[in-house]
């Protein structure tokens, strides 16, 4: 029979999801909020109504061809003046929307599973693609505190994580990142160059033509 070494494989699906490190800091935890999809894409809805998604501007005047928003006390944003984080949605005038209570605790649940103890994000930044859309190999820098880690959520779609060294001339490496795979960015691995290579066309049961990709921060 030619399947038993796969049936040997653990297959419970009540076991917790195995943390897998990617890089000196990264931990990957495949399939973490894969149970919490469909409550976090309804958060998204309910963030989206209050803080559209809108593709912002670079300080370079490119237009980023992901669409963002954000919830929290913060919001990342970008125009002609520079990045930073700010407590009021330009758009809007008002705050961001309130950061969801499944958001929040599952930033902290993951950010435990990886070693990280009490992380309380100030800030989420929402991106959504479409076939199509990339992000051009960056750091994300603009946070006060860099002992802090990023969790990042991805929901939808599945991408291409690209991956550089510390420099932005190392080659990347490229990781599948799918739906409800979880990444914890913290320690060395925090200041890497990384982006995403553009989104493949696809039909996914929750999110159709999307990949939501989030992303929680502690700013200050
Ligand atoms: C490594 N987002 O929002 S998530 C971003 O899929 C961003 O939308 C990508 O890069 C996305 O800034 C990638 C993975 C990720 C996010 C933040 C990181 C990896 C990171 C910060 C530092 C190091
Ligand atoms: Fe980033």
């Amino acid at each position: 029979m030619t399947f038993d070494l796969f049936d040997a494989l653990p297959t419970d699906p009540d076991a917790a999801p195995a943390a897998e490190p990617l890089a000196p800091g990264a931990v990957v935890l495949r399939g973490f909020a894969r149970e919490a999809g469909p409550a976090l894409l309804g958060a998204v809805g309910e963030v989206s109504a209050g803080s559209p998604f809108r593709h912002l501007v670079t300080p370079g005047g490119l237009r980023m061809s992901v669409a963002m928003t954000n919830c929290g006390e913060r919001g990342w944003v970008s125009d002609r003046t520079g990045y930073r984080y700010d407590g009021v949605d330009p758009d809007s005038g008002r705050p961001w929307p309130p950061m969801p209570e499944p958001f929040r605790q599952l930033a902290r649940d993951a950010a435990a599973a990886a070693g990280y103890a009490d992380f309380r994000p100030d800030a989420c930044l929402i991106n959504r693609y479409l076939p199509g859309t990339r992000l051009s190999l960056h750091q994300d820098r603009d946070e006060l505190d860099l002992r802090a880690p990023i969790v990042s959520v991805s929901l939808g779609l599945p991408a291409t994580f690209l991956w550089g060294g510390l420099r932005r001339a190392d080659g990347p490496a490229r990781v599948r990142l799918a739906h409800g795979d979880v990444v914890v960015w913290g320690g060395p691995s925090r200041l890497v160059f990384h982006g995403i290579a553009p989104l493949a066309a696809g039909d996914h049961p929750l999110t159709g033509a999307e990949r939501i990709n989030l992303t929680f921060r502690k700013t200050r």
